[in-house]
């Protein structure tokens, strides 16, 4: 694997590993808040974004490249509020996306097609991932301030969840 590709898989196995913490913390930010709906929905996003750290370990090692687990950076812990933990959710997204986007186009310039495939699955489990973040985001923003609109959408987003095949 050329050299160039390893080390952009090793970063995302960085960011992959960073997002799990994240959303760790936003799981646990909302447990402590009394929402329980949303800190579940955030530690099954969190195994998610583990597992697709562990993927990426399995895959480079397979193809015989050296993998790094890395340190980590800390996540940030506090909140203003729901909307606000829901930015960071699709901020942290987005950031992920353009990351694969990257490996994407090292792969096409050096010809990896292999990797390039293997990335494929990435590709789309972002597009869900950020369709995700952006309804609820949009959903919260119709809600407003409305405290017992936040109970509502605390009580119904593990059935969003589970349709958009995110639990
Ligand atoms: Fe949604 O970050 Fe993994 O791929």
């Amino acid at each position: 694997m050329h050299t160039s590709i390893e080390n952009l898989l090793n970063d995302q196995i960085k960011y992959e590993a960073q997002a799990s913490m994240q959303y760790l913390a936003m799981a646990s930010w909302a447990d402590s808040k009394g929402f329980s709906g949303v800190a579940n929905f955030f530690y099954s996003q969190s195994e998610e974004e583990r597992l697709h750290m562990t993927k990426l370990v399995k895959f480079v090692n397979e193809r015989g490249g050296n993998v790094i687990i890395p340190a980590l950076d800390l996540p940030s812990d506090t909140f203003a509020s729901l909307p606000s933990l829901f930015e960071k959710f699709l901020s942290s997204e987005i950031f992920v996306t353009e990351q694969i986007n990257k490996i994407i186009f090292e792969c096409l310039d050096k010809k990896d097609y292999n990797v390039h495939n293997f990335m494929q699955w990435y590709v789309t489990e972002q597009l869900e991932e950020e369709a995700t973040a952006r309804t609820l985001l949009d959903k919260l923003n119709i809600i407003g301030d409305d405290k017992s609109g936040y109970y509502l959408f605390d009580r119904d987003i593990e059935t969003f969840a589970a349709a958009e095949g995110n639990a």
